[in-house]
């Protein structure tokens, strides 16, 4: 069978054989009723995990975020984020179109805004004819930067500033296990700057579905209404949470191995002649790369041909995502195609 070395991202990763015996074994109630004890005891869990009052599961990492900044705000007002963040590049236009709210864009380094940009970038409180400035989102890490970590002080000094100019802070911690098992800060201090998080347990950690946010309980109960009226009520839900917990009790540690392959494979890229990478980005599991002697295109589609499946991660460039259904022997195998195909 011809080998499939699947780069795109971590959300391709399928269930383990353990994995599927937890959702056999899954107790299930209705969770519209708040009675699936699998996913009360996944928000407990994650809850407890990240230091906050309240969780709730939610069906995907985008319908996290989106519900956050839905809690947050108020029509008209505006959040301040990062220009390549997930949730204003792929997220459907949808702090708009379900919030009526606009984000504030700014540029980081590497994904990473000071304290010092965003300031001037607060509206006058009594500035009546501008939008309101409700919060401030970050990603950590930040993927299109190539999985870049927030440094812990950086985040220290927005949350002061946040707190200064009665602002919420928001953080789409979609891979922050990533930043915890690379930093070895626990989630929980990372996330105690932030009024709300959002967690994936799809991408890294392997489960399937399923996203987690947190914060006040307050906040939370008007995130399960927000959920429900979006569509998002999901009745048996601990067949799913059952996967998820597996995941955040088996496989956070385990991801240090995908910070090894991505690195692994940034040192072969770069000594390559036709590609360049910025190392100092490649902390935890993505890669940008650039390539010199072809498109982006055409990269794709020889990779593909060879069974190394690669996505664009913007202009020129391509993004590798390491994960746990790809091997250190896939690595070595990606290599040698690369030097096949690029040089
Ligand atoms: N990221 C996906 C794509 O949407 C790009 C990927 O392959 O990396 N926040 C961050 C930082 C993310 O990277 C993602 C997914 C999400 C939120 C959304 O999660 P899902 O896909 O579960 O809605």
């Amino acid at each position: 069978m011809k080998r499939i070395v699947d780069l795109r991202s971590d959300t391709v990763t399928k269930p383990s054989l353990e994995m599927r015996k937890a959702i056999y074994d899954a107790e299930v109630g209705d969770d519209v009723y708040k009675e699936d004890p699998t996913a009360n005891e996944l928000e407990k869990y994650v809850a407890e995990l990240l230091g906050k009052e309240a969780a709730l599961f939610v069906p995907s990492g985008v319908m996290g975020n989106q519900i956050c900044l839905n809690v947050l705000t108020n029509p008209g007002d505006e959040v301040i984020c990062e220009k390549d963040a997930h949730i204003f590049y792929y997220e459907s236009g949808s702090p708009a179109a379900l919030s009526g709210i606009s984000l504030f864009l700014l540029e980081g380094e590497r994904g990473i805004f000071k304290p010092e940009q965003i300031k001037p970038l607060i509206r006058p409180r009594d500035a009546y004819y501008m939008p309101r400035t409700k919060a401030i989102a970050i990603e950590n890490t930040h993927n299109r930067a190539g999985g870049t970590i927030y440094p812990l002080d950086n985040i220290k000094a927005i949350r002061l500033l946040a707190e200064e100019n009665k602002l919420y802070t928001h953080l789409d911690g979609a891979r922050l296990w990533n930043a915890s098992v690379a930093t070895g800060v626990p989630p929980a201090e990372y996330a105690r700057y932030f009024d709300t998080v959002s967690v994936c347990l799809s991408k890294g950690l392997g489960a399937p579905i399923g996203s987690v946010i947190a914060g006040s309980k307050e906040l939370m109960k008007e995130a399960f209404r927000v959920r429900k009226g979006w569509g998002g009520g999901m009745r048996q839900v601990g067949i799913i949470a059952a996967a998820a917990l597996y995941a955040v009790k088996n496989n956070i540690d385990r991801l240090k191995e995908d910070h090894e392959k991505a690195k692994s494979l940034a040192e072969f890229i770069s000594k390559s002649e036709n590609l360049t990478v910025d190392l100092e980005t490649v902390e935890t599991n993505i890669l940008m790369f650039g390539i010199k002697n072809m498109s982006s295109e055409d990269a794709i589609s020889k990779c593909k041909d060879n069974g190394i499946l690669l996505n664009t991660g913007g202009i020129n460039t391509l993004r590798i995502v390491t994960h746990m259904d790809v091997s250190f022997e896939d690595i070595e195998y990606t290599k040698n195609v690369f030097e096949k195909i690029f040089s």
